[in-house]
């Protein structure tokens, strides 16, 4: 006989970004139709009584199968990536479509449709990456496909192939601003990494723990502050990504205290890792850790951390950005260990974003469990226009669902489902991870294994950005 509804979970401890109360969610085809106790039958029932129950993660800050200069390849494209971040118990990833410069916007856009419709796990949508603003781009192609609904595009102000200057940043952000779309940031002075690399280079320091060295917080510290003021001068909220330590959170706090819209994102790497996991001596291994900004101190990191549970970060992201060790297209490209200059800047972590920080943030007594969905679902749904059909548990939202394991697990890249050939928290000991991931109402991950929802990931057009600051 068919029931009212599909599937109840039962006796769940729900957390959303405001409240954590006990009941059963019932959900119907691909959406959660109710909430509450004494619910009608349903054709199958999954009791997590004792189990958190959280949104699927959205992962907003993540790199998937993006054309890289040759001989460099990414080693995740959507098939493995998003196989990878259901199993971590994220149900929505938004990379980047990426301009060449050159290259049309929209031309861009459509390349990555063809490397992503029909190969995702779980749904997706795209930020796009604007490194070559010509008139066309910025009266007619952007304008255009924010009224299509791709609403957010990141902006480099570092990487010769990306980065802009100050004009042409002050140019996009008044096209942000006319049509409400949402500019990411990421902030680094390139003429000073530039200039730093070339000394390091001539007194022979080349091995990957310079790269840390040529890119100090200074560089960042700069950069945080002029795109404060270039967003202050358009009057544009912008969202500054992947914020690494105290000098550039400064920044943010000074801009917020004076009412600024500023938001900002971090990610597990600055709270994981330090400068010592680049390496010591002249070690290739710390090739692996290589992403920039690069990975700061203990100090640091506890200023990330506080920064995390005072509100001071909206989001809280991946940068996942895979490149294998071993290979030719990845960390030793064409075959080498080679200066750090020419590595592939990133580092893989779209599996283990969310059991991080559940493990040491809302189980280490660090954030609450309230603060952990704001940061990893909530928030950067509503940053990016995609709240409330993502990011939360409410009746008419998808069925993206994450239910709990507390229980101690180590990290192994073995036992991840990524496509890289290593994962730089590789020995960690957590004390969770999902025990199962739903995409609109079916089961992608139960705990033990994937459970292939090949194509049926679907791309998501995103809405107008819906997120405030506080304050902070
Ligand atoms: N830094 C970025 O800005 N993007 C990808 C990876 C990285 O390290
Ligand atoms: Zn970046
Ligand atoms: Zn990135």
């Amino acid at each position: 006989m068919s029931h009212v509804l599909d599937l109840i979970i039962k006796n769940a401890k729900i957390a959303t970004a405001s409240d954590v109360f006990m009941a059963d969610i019932g959900i119907k085809g691909e959406q959660i139709v109710m909430i509450g106790s004494h619910l009608p039958e349903a054709n199958k029932t999954i009791d997590a009584a004792g189990r958190v129950v959280t949104p699927g993660g959205v992962d907003a800050h993540c790199h998937l199968d993006q054309p890289m200069p040759a001989p460099i390849k990414m080693a995740d494209n959507f098939e493995t990536g998003t196989r990878s971040a259901a199993c971590g118990g994220t149900t929505t990833v938004i990379p980047f479509a990426a301009q060449e410069k050159g290259q049309s916007l929209r031309d861009a856009v459509k390349e990555y449709h063809r490397r992503s419709d029909g190969r995702a796990h779980v749904d997706y949508t795209f930020h796009l990456i604007v490194s070559d603003p010509t008139p066309t781009v910025l009266n007619e192609e952007l304008p255009a496909l924010i009224a299509e609904g791709y609403t957010s595009f990141k902006i480099y102000m570092t990487y010769d192939d990306l980065k802009l200057n100050d004009g042409q940043i002050l140019d996009v952000l008044s096209v942000a601003k006319q049509h409400g779309a949402m500019a990411m940031i990421h902030a680094e002075n390139a003429d000073c990494i530039e200039w730093l690399t070339r000394r390091l280079e001539a007194a022979g320091q080349t091995a990957p723990r310079f790269h840390g060295h040529s890119r100090p917080m200074l560089v960042e510290r700069e950069a945080t502050h002029r795109a404060i003021a270039l967003s202050e001068l358009v009057d544009v909220p912008i969202l500054i990504v992947h914020v690494s330590g105290r000098e550039a959170v400064e920044q943010i706090r000074w801009a917020r205290s004076h009412g600024l819209q500023i938001f900002a994102e971090t990610c597990p790497q600055y709270l994981f890792l330090t400068a010592a996991d680049l390496g010591i001596d002249n070690s290739y291994l710390g090739a692996k850790c290589i992403c920039s900004p690069p990975p700061r101190d203990q100090k640091n990191q506890e200023v990330i951390w506080n920064a995390l549970s005072d509100g001071l970060f909206s989001v809280f992201s991946s940068d996942h950005a895979p490149f294998n060790y071993e290979s030719p297209e990845g960390k030793k490209p064409g075959g080498q260990e080679v200066a750090f200059r020419h590595i592939p800047n990133g580092i893989p972590g779209l599996e283990t974003r969310l059991p991080l920080l559940y493990s040491e943030g809302v189980l280490g007594g660090r954030i609450s469990l309230t603060k952990f969905v704001e940061l990893t679902s909530t928030n950067p749904a509503k940053a990016y226009g995609l709240h409330p059909l993502k990011g939360t548990i409410a009746p008419g939202s998808h069925a993206d669902l994450v239910i709990w394991d507390e229980k101690p697990i180590t990290i192994q890249n073995s036992a991840l489902h990524h496509a890289v050939d290593y994962t730089p928290y590789e020995g960690i000991e957590l004390k969770a991870w999902p025990a199962m991931t739903l995409s609109r109402g079916e089961i992608v991950w139960d705990g033990q294994n994937f459970h292939p929802r090949l194509g049926k990931g679907q791309f998501l057009s995103c809405g107008k950005p819906t997120l405030m600051t506080t304050g902070r």
